[in-house]
């Protein structure tokens, strides 16, 4: 086991002097087997760091103990001994980068017995990464952190240090799972199934020693692209033989191989609708080739019509889900596990939970949420997302789900997520992926003393300023109460009010000279507050108890309506722009004193200083299109007297 080395590329989370306190003690590993090899080699390597050759008792023991439970740990401090249990190696793993996560304090005073158990079984990260650079959307699909690690312009890359180095990463925040390529499955990328597989299982032995197993996105219709069969209805004899066969050959080359993602129907992928099946008969086909083997399907849920007449006031992408799955319930097999995003649109800034979550008790459910900032500032702006997914996951049962899987922003960038301080948000998913409870800002602090290695009060104090809130002050700046999108077309950067108004992609906001928002009510609407269990259909459903931060997503509501702020919707609107662009401003202001201080390496300042530029003019630019746009429609000028161009 070779811990990688790289040189060009930051170290993000696992910088060498995050392993200070671990090298300078003397520590025991009474394991066997490839993932206590792992730990072994990164003991060594910290020993070698700042070990001084001493002899003496043990500071740290690290053994196995089943009681701990898969993937827990248990970890305790008495007579000056750290103890670590795993409850299996990929425990002892986990547990070891709690200890690394601890610094001077896992060798401090006395420690009661704690322990660790991830709340979600698979902890999954999905690449949106191709093989070839596709003519619109690029080498990664809504990736804003350059290339692919995992290949380059048509072919794999031979040098898949940076791979492992990313599984080392991961495994330090507890992910476990990764599928490698894009749910859009195109012709190139579907050959990795089966006479490319070699190409996975290369990157899979680079993510083994740190305990993540492989997952690849498929095409649906592969029995006819690859097999040459006339067809790929899920019930038909030849077609489920062609997956089991072909699963099997996948399992012959990588045994601990994870299992299938797919995309079907939705935005021209193909899927069992062309056949007339269910997806519960499209899941279910895979799901049996895989399961001799233990593998899982995951299966999206987002399915919905990309071909909307937008003159249609009936159809609402937002009941597409639930309409097409809910009914579906209870009849996904074991090892079939319904992906769903976690709003009922597209990663919003702000979304309700998706009824499919709330309402699907008899399927095993995925929640899927996304690290790569596509609608949130594309790793331009500050958007530190912990506090959105754990909002998120403290709703009802969501924390209940079995997986939680977020589409990566990590890319062959020197910062790894092309803004360094979207680094948090891929730790913060796996972070929250093991402990949906934890606070964001503690989650931030671990960030913080990892990758600065434990820096004093000002920096820590400037992070802090800069990016607890920034979530809220990227809403703020963009659109208003939940309304979503205005995003210009395509790329989805920047703001455009009317980009999508008036296209088949079912993403309105129905502007006009009186009012705002989408009527998704029974009485008067589309009806999707039904498809939430109560309390929530009746909370949405009321205009007095919808919550502000959604109005304009369950209502078209007047722009003199009274929020329960206090303030009308038109100066809501005026008053968080203003607010937000200031906000975003101010960033920067924090970032800035930070120059020539030494507090941070002046490339790294630099990246960080460039994007912030970015943001404060985007911002202003938001600030303006939208404040204009709403006094242009309703004629209303600001409260305050502030000047609208
Ligand atoms: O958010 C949308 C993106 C698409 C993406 C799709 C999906 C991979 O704009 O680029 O396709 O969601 O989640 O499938």
């Amino acid at each position: 086991m070779t811990i990688p080395e790289l040189t060009d590329v930051h170290a993000a989370w696992l910088p060498p002097e995050a392993f200070r306190a671990i090298g300078s003690r003397r520590t025991l590993v009474r394991a066997d087997g490839p993932l206590a090899e792992t730990v072994r080699a990164e003991v060594t390597r910290a020993r070698a760091g700042y070990g001084d050759g001493s002899e003496g008792p043990y500071d740290l023991v690290l053994g196995l103990d089943a009681a701990e439970g898969a993937d827990g740990y248990a970890i305790a401090r008495r007579d000056g001994v750290t103890t670590v249990t795993g409850g299996d190696p990929a425990g002892l793993l986990y547990g070891f980068f709690h200890v690394v996560r601890l610094g001077e304090a896992a060798f401090g005073a006395d420690r009661e017995t704690e322990h660790h158990r991830p709340a979600m079984r698979r902890r999954m990260l999905d690449h949106w990464d191709n093989i070839d650079v596709h003519p619109v959307m690029g080498q990664v699909e809504r990736g804003y952190a350059g290339g692919s690690i995992f290949w380059d312009k048509g072919a794999p890359r031979a040098d898949l240090t940076r791979v492992r180095a990313y599984a080392r990463l991961l495994a330090a925040s507890g992910v476990n799972a990764v599928a490698i390529n894009n749910v859009n499955v195109h012709a190139t990328e579907a050959h990795l199934l089966t006479d490319r597989l070699g190409e996975v299982a290369a990157i899979a032995a680079e993510l083994r020693p740190y305990g993540i197993r492989v997952h690849l996105s498929v095409n649906f219709a592969s029995p006819i692209a690859l097999g040459g069969l006339p067809t790929a209805d899920p019930l038909d004899e030849g077609v489920r033989a062609w997956w089991a066969r072909t699963t099997e050959q996948v399992y012959a080359t990588i045994p601990d191989f994870g299992g299938y993602v797919v995309k079907a129907d939705s935005e021209g992928q193909p899927g069992p609708f062309a056949y007339g099946r269910t997806h519960a008969d499209g899941a279910n086909m895979l799901a049996e080739a895989l399961a001799p083997f233990g593998g899982v399907v995951h299966w999206r849920a987002f399915v919905y019509n990309h071909r909307q007449d937008w003159r249609d006031r009936s159809t609402d992408r937002a009941r597409a889900a639930y309409d097409h799955f809910a009914p579906l319930d209870g009849r996904f097999l074991d090892n079939a596990i319904l992906q769903v995003k976690h709003g009922p649109m597209d990663f919003q800034t702000r979304e309700p939970v998706s009824p499919v979550i709330l309402e699907m008790r008899g399927t095993r459910l995925a929640v899927e949420l996304q690290v790569t900032q596509e609608y949130t500032g594309q790793q331009r702006h500050v958007c530190y997302l912990a506090p959105m997914w754990s909002e998120i996951l403290a709703f009802e049962n969501v924390a209940e789900a079995g997986d939680l899987v977020a589409v990566s922003n990590a890319g062959d960038d020197r910062y790894w997520t092309g803004h360094p301080l979207a680094q948090a948000n891929l730790y913060a998913f796996g972070r929250l992926a093991w402990d949906p409870g934890l606070d964001p800002a503690a989650v931030l602090d671990e960030w913080i003393d990892l990758t600065f290695a434990w820096p004093g009060e000002s920096l820590r104090r400037t992070l802090h300023a800069m990016m607890d809130g920034s979530w809220r002050t990227y809403e703020r700046y963009t659109a208003p109460l939940g309304v979503g999108f205005m995003v210009r077309p395509g790329h989805h950067y920047g703001p455009d009010v009317d980009g999508y108004e008036y296209t088949p992609w079912g993403t309105y906001h129905f502007a006009d000279r009186d009012g705002v928002g989408v009527d998704r009510t029974r009485a008067t609407g589309t009806g999707f507050t039904d498809q939430y269990p109560r309390p929530w259909s009746d909370v949405y459903e009321s205009l007095e108890r919808c919550p502000d931060e959604l109005l304009l997503f369950f209502h078209h509501v007047p722009y003199g309506h009274v929020l329960h702020s206090g303030s009308t919707v038109i100066q809501h609107i005026y008053d968080t722009h203003f607010a937000g662009a200031e906000e975003a401003a101010e960033t920067r202001l924090h970032w800035e004193k930070l120059a020539d201080t030494g507090a941070v390496d002046p490339d790294l300042y630099a990246r960080v200083k460039e994007r912030l530029d970015e943001q404060v003019r985007c911002a202003e630019e938001w600030r303006d299109q939208i404040n204009a746009y709403f006094f242009r429609k309703s004629g209303v000028p600001d409260a305050r007297g502030r000047r609208i161009p």
